[in-house]
């Protein structure tokens, strides 16, 4: 039996849970208990708060965990990443008010920076020799310059919104961060690493699903060759003739963020009929 470390409510909670419901590793109705045992899987969930992971994967209780990697910064526990999960994207950000005039990092110098990641902020600025005075807040970090707490702050950013709210902008970009899979540097058991793998396997299927689009469309024969050379697929595309005399069905794949590019492309080959469908897992 794996146990893996989840946030218990928060950004990560939901899209955890779904990758694994996915992958097809069931768990009961979730009642929220602190542990849950799959079904179908040898899995167990332990349901934390996101600050409380990097310490319990690295303490042995819990064998795996997800977390975003500003967490992990943060907590600065020798971890593994296993895998990246492309998920709870965001970035790190020092924003200041926006009717302040900035030219570079030296501005921070002497400045006061409200954050709730004293570590990563830190570093940044140790690295770049900025002496700054950090004053570290659990929460509502978007407000302090506003209430006259800080000059600056140091936040996460995602869709940029918050920070416009509280009239700021943002001037640095410290870390692109996403949830990724962690666990112990050594000490995990030969079966316990069998079922890690079997756990990535389906998360990778899933994953690669989620990338990828089916697609379907009619073309005349002629322009097989051509219609091939945009949509290659991830071997070769299918290609069935029609019962109308001169035209063909291709089916392929393709990366869901390409599709708006080679759309006019294939329009132009006389491509008609276009069906673009989800992929519900993907083994290459
Ligand atoms: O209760 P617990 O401690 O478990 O949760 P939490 O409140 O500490 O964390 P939570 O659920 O807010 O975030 C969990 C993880 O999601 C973070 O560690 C990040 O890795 C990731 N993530 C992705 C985000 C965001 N996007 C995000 N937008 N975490 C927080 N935010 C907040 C940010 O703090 C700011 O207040 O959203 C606001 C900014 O959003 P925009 O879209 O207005 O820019
Ligand atoms: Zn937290």
């Amino acid at each position: 039996m794996l146990r893996i470390a989840i946030q218990k409510s928060g950004r990560l909670s939901e899209q955890s849970l779904a990758l694994l419901a996915e992958s097809n590793i069931e768990f009961g109705g979730h009642g929220r208990a602190l542990l849950a045992q799959s079904k179908n899987f040898p899995l167990e969930i332990l349901y934390l708060r996101d600050d409380d992971i990097p310490q319990c994967v690295y303490d042995g209780v819990a064998d795996i965990g997800i977390v975003g990697e500003d967490v992990l910064q943060e907590k600065n526990y020798a971890l593994n990443i296993v895998e990246r999960l492309g998920m709870g994207k965001c970035r790190m950000s020092l924003a200041i008010p926006k009717s302040v005039v900035y030219n570079d990092l030296k501005w921070f110098n002497g400045k006061k920076i409200a954050t709730s990641y004293p570590r990563v902020l830190g570093n940044f600025l140790q690295s770049n020799n900025i002496a700054a005075e950090i004053h570290e807040i659990s929460g509502s970090v978007e407000i302090s310059t506003t209430i006259g707490l800080a000059d600056a702050i140091f936040d996460i950013v995602s869709s940029g919104s918050t920070l416009v709210s509280n009239g700021l902008k943002e001037v640095e970009t410290v870390l692109h961060s996403e949830a990724v899979m962690v666990s112990q540097k050594e000490g995990l058991t030969e079966d316990k690493q069998l079922i890690i793998n079997d756990l990535l396997f389906r998360l990778r299927a899933v994953q690669k699903g989620r990338q990828y689009k089916y697609i379907l469309l009619n073309v005349p024969t002629k322009n097989v060759d051509k219609i091939i050379d945009v949509i290659p697929g991830s071997k070769s595309p299918t290609v069935v003739p029609l019962a109308q005399e001169g035209w063909s069905s291709v089916h392929s794949v393709l990366p869901e963020n390409d599709f708006w590019k080679i759309i006019d492309q294939l329009k132009k080959l006389d491509a008609q009929g276009i069906l673009v469908m989800p992929i519900e897992k993907m083994i290459l």
